[in-house]
């Protein structure tokens, strides 16, 4: 379930976090993913009352597989409802930085991407603060689905935001990362052949759809 190596923190919010949960959790150097709530002042934000947060999602990355850049690129392509478009708080695009190379990788790409929008551009790049995490029915959101399967794989309430499998099945049976790709992990992933079954049937069935809100 777990993968033991030394992690970096990238924290956006892109809109309804349960696709971009999809997105990054099958993202080659992507090791774990929550979804909670930040950005705001209020305390203890719940979905129904959220204050002044935003719903985001919080990575933990291998910077030797993936670089902040590379995930940048993807923040910035993979936005549920748009760049320019104005939106309540709880959907607001955000980059929340964790270090001062964040920072200046973040304001270099957003200068870049403000060129291209015209100077339209409503995303807003500021320090991480307090991350909530969302309520546990959030966690894994399209994963949670497969209810007996994930019975089967013993990922329960915690594994749902602590599992190197559950963020790459929750990207996988919506369709997301590919057959190829999906195909050179499953050893490592260790799954059973039932297991990889289930997964390819599945991948199959959604590919190229399935992750819109
Ligand atoms: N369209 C979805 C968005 C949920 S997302 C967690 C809904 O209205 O339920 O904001």
């Amino acid at each position: 379930h777990d993968v033991d190596i030394p992690t970096k923190k990238a924290t956006f919010g892109m809109g309804c976090f349960w696709s971009n949960d999809s997105l990054f959790g099958v993202t080659p150097g992507v090791v774990r993913t929550r979804v909670g709530y930040s950005g705001g002042t209020t305390k203890n934000p719940r979905y129904r009352n959220l204050g002044d947060h935003t719903e985001v999602i919080e990575l933990d990355f291998d910077p030797k597989t993936v670089t902040y850049e590379d995930l940048l690129d993807m923040f910035w392509a993979n936005h549920e409802y748009g760049l320019t478009t104005k939106l309540k708080r709880q959907y607001q695009s955000l980059i929340l930085y964790h270090d001062e190379e964040q920072r200046d990788a973040a304001q270099a790409s957003y200068k870049v991407m403000q060129e291209r929008c015209n100077g339209q551009l409503r995303t807003e790049i500021a320090p991480a603060s307090t991350f909530f995490p969302a309520e546990d029915y959030h966690q894994k959101y399209r994963l949670q689905g497969h209810k007996d399967f994930c019975q089967s794989l013993g990922i329960d309430a915690t594994r749902l935001q602590t599992s190197h499998l559950a963020a790459r099945l929750n990207g996988y049976l919506v369709g997301v990362g590919g057959r190829t790709q999906f195909e050179q992990e499953v050893q490592r992933l260790g799954l059973t052949e039932k297991q990889a079954e289930y997964v390819r049937r599945e991948l199959e069935r959604n590919e190229g759809g399935g992750l819109a809100c």
